[in-house]
């Protein structure tokens, strides 16, 4: 078998790409310091997969931005709005994927089921796609100077469709494949001997039409005199009935990934004859970052190799999704150091793999020893064998709310926000100086201490009701709870690219999760001590705590999820008995981990679901348990958030025009609702009478003593001054709406 990986990280092993990148656009990086930073990094990646020995090295992986909006760009689906700007080439690019001041930039959404996010194509009627091949041509020049010979890898016509919005933009194949068969010849012309095309969108589920329409591409792409060999790459799952429709076409290759889609083995062994085809077997997963079992992947490898001519071994999915290098990590505990691998250590196994199916003859290494006795925690899993159907149920809905009034005494269209303040530069600093140790505990909390008061003072001055602390102690919430918990473990550089520039550091859920005290009493109990009214605790929820971490991966996610739960349980408790009122448990990323296939989508919103109501309802009756939720298109998750069962659910709502509320009561969602009236992802500050509109239209969708009037989501990315007049804003509309 050859080796190969389906992509490599980008961003650099100290995040260089991110660092000039951002100098660039605060004009302290010229283009061309840009663009030598840019190809020195490529050369470096080129370079690690030469010397790990991997056969088959691909290019065009690299990325000023995101993958996708470079695709858009190689076919020249640049939208007028950007090309009018009359701007360089390098900023019409950043221009669509950040905006300028007169055009918002394209958006940005999930990258299926992955923390990554990806620009959405436009495709309007004036779109005219135009083969644009200068950058995967540049960057296999650039190889073939190494002395390297790459296989350029590009999003596929048909996932490129499937991805982008507009007027029917799937209806546009036919042409857009014309336009990639002008890009396959260029490749060619310069002795491109294979080309990577990606189409993950075919793991999710596809009509039959949309199946023919892959065919049908495929099959022409396939029929061109001159073009380099194609491999079509899949990824995150299963390809189902698109698997039969590739093996029609003439492609030379085709990626499975068996990580994600192990059901792909059996669809490859019920496919029939595959040909003089290459599989190329995706064994080493691409979206964890644990060590491979080497010996059951290579049996898998060889399975398939009974079944097609030429096996090559690869990642399930490009490396993006995992950090650069292990060897960069020196704080590990050493039995956990031992079961991990990152972007580097996964290139050696795939080599490993690869050698072993070739020769059979290389001995590979056993899997690890089970995991040691002191990451299991007997308590918790004591715990959670006890736990009885109640134990995730609350009291009935009325009796609570009443209860809750009576105890909290709120007006009509409470306000309140969705939990974070602006992080301001100086806070930042206070939170580096403790950790590099500049800082005392005493000092530190001090600080904190400071920044909490000013955040209670300001919300009772504006007029709210329901306060919050601030989260000034927070960077990112998950890394937060993770250095709380037992069972995590956080990372040193250990960054994956999230959107553009940005990064984020998950930590790794290697062992039992158990709490070891309170982790958030302290801030919520002083910011209560500070004022008459309620101060809401804050937590997040379980499913984004593994959303947003490298989840163990040997129990059901269920589990993990349970014993997560069961330390936010013991949280509220806590906060309760110290008499926080109204706890908040965030759970932004829900929908973001929804399977990709419907039949596997009701399992996971059952343990998700189970989970939050195990976090949830240990309080008693009086105590009012909010949820916030980071989108308005609700869709299959809907029945899923009325069965959390929230007393209050805050959602985004102000830029779907309150159309949500009308989705919600079609679920016969019944408990309170903050539709955000304010969209906090855009700077601007929305007039007064824009407010007092979307809370109208509100209040004829929901009944007011049910209504609650809130920002849509938390604030940390803002600066005050626009916050402090938003929230003057929303005060003074909530009061204005109470008098009609
Ligand atoms: N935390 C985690 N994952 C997330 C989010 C989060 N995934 C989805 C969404 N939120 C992604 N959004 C962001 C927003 C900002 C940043 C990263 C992801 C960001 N990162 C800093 C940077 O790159 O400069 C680094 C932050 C740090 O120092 O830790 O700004 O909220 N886990
Ligand atoms: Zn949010």
């Amino acid at each position: 078998g050859q080796s190969t990986v389906l992509g490599y990280p980008r961003i650099g092993a100290d995040r260089e790409l991110k660092k000039a990148v951002e100098a660039y656009w605060a004009g302290a990086l010229d283009a061309d310091g840009l663009a030598r930073t840019a190809a020195g990094l490529r050369a470096e990646v080129w370079r690690t997969l030469r010397d790990a020995r991997l056969d088959a090295i691909p290019s065009n992986t690299f990325s000023y931005y995101d993958h996708v909006l470079d695709t858009a760009v190689a076919v020249g689906a640049v939208p007028a709005r950007f090309a009018r700007l009359g701007l360089s080439e390098m900023d019409t690019y950043f221009a669509m994927a950040r905006g300028v001041e007169t055009e918002p930039a394209l958006e940005l959404t999930k990258w299926f089921a992955t923390n990554y996010h990806y620009l959405v194509p436009e495709i309007a009627a004036d779109t005219v796609f135009t083969a644009n091949p200068a950058k995967a041509l540049t960057e296999y020049a650039e190889a073939r100077a190494l002395g390297l010979t790459t296989r350029p890898v590009l999003v596929g016509p048909a996932t490129f469709l499937l991805l982008a919005k507009g007027d029917d933009p799937f209806a546009r194949l036919d042409e857009l494949v014309g336009t990639y068969a002008e890009i396959l010849t260029a490749l060619a012309d310069a002795g491109v001997p294979w080309v990577q095309l990606d189409e993950p969108g075919y793991v999710t589920d596809r009509t039959p039409a949309e199946i023919d329409a892959l065919r049908r591409a495929y099959t022409r792409l396939g029929t061109l005199t001159h073009r380099p060999r194609i491999f079509v790459a899949s990824y995150f799952g299963e390809l189902g009935d698109a698997l039969p429709a590739l093996l029609d076409t003439p492609v030379e290759a085709i990626g499975l990934d068996l990580v994600a889609g192990a059901g792909n083995l059996q669809r490859l062994a019920a496919a029939g004859p595959l040909g003089g085809r290459t599989i190329v077997a995706g064994l080493v997963d691409g979206h964890n970052i644990w060590r491979t079992d080497l010996r059951a992947a290579v049996s898998i490898g060889a399975t398939i190799a009974g079944l097609a001519d030429h096996v090559a071994v690869s990642t399930s999915c490009s490396l993006l999704h995992v950090p650069v290098d292990l060897t960069a990590e020196s704080r590990l505990d050493p039995r956990l150091a031992e079961r991990l691998a990152f972007a580097r250590q996964k290139v050696d196994e795939v080599v490993l793999l690869g050698r072993a199916l070739r020769d059979g003859t290389t001995v590979l290494p056993a899997p690890l020893p089970a995991a040691p006795a002191a990451w299991r925690h007997d308590e918790v899993r004591g715990r959670l064998a006890a736990l009885r159907p109640t134990d995730r149920r609350r009291g009935d809905y009325e009796t609570r709310a009443a209860r809750q009034q009576d105890r909290l005494g709120l007006p009509e269209l409470p306000t309140t926000t969705i939990g974070s303040f602006p992080q301001t530069d100086e806070l930042r600093r206070a939170r580096a100086a403790y950790r590099a140790g500049g800082l005392d505990d005493a000092g530190y909390t001090a600080r904190m201490r400071a920044e909490v008061e000013r955040v209670i003072r300001l919300q009772e001055r504006l007029g709210l009701d329901v306060l919050v602390h601030g989260e000034p102690e927070r960077n990112d919430m998950v890394q937060y709870f993770g250095e709380q918990l037992d069972g995590f473990a956080a990372t040193e550089h250990g960054w994956v690219q999230s959107y553009g520039s940005r990064c984020v550091r998950p930590p790794v859920i290697f062992g039992d999760v158990a709490r070891r005290g309170p982790m958030t009493l302290d801030w919520s109990t002083y910011a209560q001590s500070l004022t008459s009214r309620p101060v809401k605790g804050m937590l997040t929820g379980p499913v984004t705590i593994l959303a947003w971490s490298f989840v163990r991966a040997d129990q059901p996610l269920a589990d993990t999820a349970d014993q997560v739960a069961l330390a936010l349980r013991d949280e509220c408790h806590d906060l309760e008995a110290a008499g926080i009122r109204v706890i908040q448990v965030d759970e932004p990323a829900l929908r973001e981990t929804l399977p990709l296939r419907r039949a596997d989508q009701r399992a996971y919103l059952d343990w998700a679901v189970a989970a939050f109501r195990l976090a949830t309802s240990g309080v008693a009756d009086d105590t009012q348990i909010h949820t916030h939720l980071c989108y308005s298109e609700f869709g299959e998750v809907i029945d899923a958030i009325d069965a959390l069962d929230a007393d209050v659910t805050s959602i985004e709502a102000s830029r779907s025009k309150m159309e949500v509320l009308d989705d919600l009561a079609a679920v016969g969602y019944g408990r309170g609702v903050g539709p955000g009236v304010w969209d906090i992802h855009s700077p601007r500050v929305p007039p007064a009478d824009e407010v007092v509109e979307a809370l109208r239209r509100a209040v004829a969708a929901v009944p007011a003593s049910r209504l609650w009037v809130n920002p849509d989501c938390g604030l940390k990315t803002r600066g005050y001054r626009e916050v402090e007049a938003s929230l003057r804003q929303l005060v003074a509309a909530a009061a204005e709406v109470r008098r009609d």
